[in-house]
């Protein structure tokens, strides 16, 4: 083996070594992102999702953005004084994912609020949701417009 086919081969190792997981810590994954379809007069829409922590370490999602929302809050729902549903911000402004869990934003409980839409959503159109993590950094999602 030649010299500079050695160096390849360590800059090639090395490339592959910082593509992989890093050993513990939180990793974070998302599935089944999706939305109701609402006409763009309703203000605002609500995103739902489960997050997965599958590494050894907590983290915490901070908060989301969209193009299609002027502003994204974390929000939750819950039951008011008068028995109706309210929703609200989440305490403290972000959602907790424990260490090999799960955080489940579903209808009736956590959702991402999106506010101020900048769109239809219509059935099967897909919009792009970017999440921050205090640990994971931030994570794109597709949201997936439909009737559930
Ligand atoms: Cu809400």
């Amino acid at each position: 083996m030649n010299f500079k086919r050695f160096v390849f081969l360590i800059l090639a190792a090395l490339a592959l070594s910082a593509c992989a997981p890093k050993a513990g810590g939180a990793q974070i994954r998302v599935e089944d992102a999706w939305g109701r379809p609402s006409p763009a007069a309703a203000s605002a829409g609500a995103f739902y999702m489960t997050i997965y922590n599958d590494g050894s370490e907590a983290d915490t999602l901070l908060s989301a953005t969209s193009p299609a929302c002027m502003m994204a809050e974390l929000h939750e729902s819950y039951m008011m004084d008068n028995g109706a549903m309210g929703m609200r911000p989440v305490e403290g402004g972000s959602i907790e994912i424990p260490a090999g869990g799960s955080a489940e934003l579903k209808v009736g409980g956590l959702h991402v609020m999106c506010m101020d839409k900048m769109a239809d959503f219509k059935t099967g159109d897909t919009y792009q949701i970017t999440l921050k993590f205090e640990k994971a950094g931030e994570i794109v999602v597709d949201v997936e417009i439909k009737d559930q």
